[in-house]
C-alpha cells in the first residue's frame, strides 16, 4: 500500500450511495464488497451505542468498577480485562435487542443486499448483529486474513455488513482490510487457536499478493458490504483507542437444502474446534 491518500483512494472508489444501483452491482461483483454511504440513521447507531454503553456499565459495576468518570472505551477494556467470557456474551447478545434487529434491518441495507445477491428480500434471513472489538491490547480478538466461507461451511451463500460504533473509521483506526477482487476461489488456510482468542483459519500472505489491500474508512452510518468468500482481516489500530463495529450475516434461506435459521450462532466453528482439538 502507498500512501494514506492511496488508501483512501482505493476505498473511494467501492463507496457509493445506494441509489447507485449500477454501479453497486458492479464493483460488487468484480471487487467483492461495496462501502456504502448513510444505509442507517443516526438515531439508529445511537440506540445500540447506548445499550453497549449501559450493558457495559452495569455489567462492570456488579464487579466493582465504580460508574463514575468512564467512557466506553474504558468500560469495555475493564470488561474484556476482567470478565472475558461476559465481555464475549455482550458482543454477541446486545444484536438480540430490539436495536440490534433494527439495524439489521435498514431499509437500505436491505434493499442494496436484495440487489447484489437478486434475492427478495423475504427469502433473507440473518444471525444476530455482533460487536467486534480491535484494541492493539487484545490481540487474541483481531483477525488475520481469511474468508468467511471457510468458518461458516453450512451456508454456502452469504452476505457480510460492517459498520463503524461510537466514532468514524479512518485508516489508523484499524479499519477492517479488503482484498479486492479475492473471491473467486477458497484460498488454502492453516487452523490457530490461541488460549480464548478467535479460531485462525488464516491465509498466508504470499497466497494472496496479487491482490491490492482496500482498507475500509468509513463514516457512523456507513457500511461495508461483503461476498462471503472475500479475503478479509482486522487492520493495525494506531489511533490509541479501541475500534468498535458490528456486523450482520444474511442468508438466503431457500438456496440452502437444508437450513435451520438461529438468531444466535453459537458455533460458528465448532465443527473445527471439535475436530482440531482431538488432534
Ligand atoms: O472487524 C474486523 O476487524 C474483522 C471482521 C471480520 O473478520 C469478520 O467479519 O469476519
Amino acid at each position: 500500500m502507498g500512501s494514506g491518500q492511496d488508501a483512501a483512494l482505493a476505498a473511494g472508489r467501492n463507496t457509493f450511495m445506494v441509489t447507485d444501483t449500477d454501479q453497486i452491482r458492479r464493483a460488487f461483483s468484480q471487487d467483492g464488497f461495496v462501502i456504502l454511504r448513510n444505509v442507517y440513521g443516526l438515531s439508529m447507531i445511537e440506540e445500540i451505542e447506548s445499550l453497549v454503553s449501559d450493558t457495559a456499565r452495569s455489567w462492570n459495576l456488579a464487579r466493582g468498577k465504580p460508574t463514575a468518570g468512564g467512557d466506553v472505551y474504558d468500560d469495555l477494556a475493564f470488561l474484556e480485562k476482567n470478565d472475558p467470557d461476559a465481555f464475549y456474551k455482550l458482543g454477541t447478545f446486545i444484536g438480540t435487542s430490539v436495536a440490534g434487529l433494527r439495524l439489521a434491518m435498514s431499509p437500505k441495507i436491505i434493499d442494496a443486499i436484495s440487489l447484489v445477491s437478486e434475492t427478495p428480500a423475504t427469502r433473507l434471513f440473518c444471525n444476530n448483529p455482533t460487536m467486534f472489538y480491535n484494541d492493539p491490547k487484545v490481540p487474541r480478538l483481531q483477525y488475520r486474513w481469511h474468508q468467511e466461507s471457510t468458518y461458516q461451511t453450512d451456508y454456502r451463500h452469504a452476505l457480510h455488513t460492517w459498520s463503524p460504533l461510537f466514532r468514524d473509521i479512518g485508516l489508523k483506526d484499524g479499519p477492517m482490510l479488503v482484498k479486492r477482487g479475492a473471491m473467486a476461489q477458497t484460498f488454502p488456510y492453516k487452523y490457530e487457536k490461541r488460549n480464548r482468542g478467535f479460531t485462525q483459519l488464516l491465509i498466508e500472505d504470499e497466497d494472496i499478493k496479487q491482490f491490492e489491500t482496500v482498507p475500509c474508512v468509513l463514516n457512523r452510518g456507513d457500511a461495508v458490504l461483503f461476498q462471503h468468500r472475500l479475503v478479509h482481516c482486522t487492520g493495525q489500530n494506531r489511533s490509541g483507542r479501541a475500534r468498535i463495529n458490528m456486523i450482520v450475516r444474511y442468508f438466503d434461506a431457500l438456496a440452502e437444502s437444508v437450513f435451520e435459521p438461529v438468531l444466535v450462532y453459537h458455533s460458528r466453528v465448532a465443527h473445527l474446534n471439535s475436530k482440531e482439538a482431538k488432534n
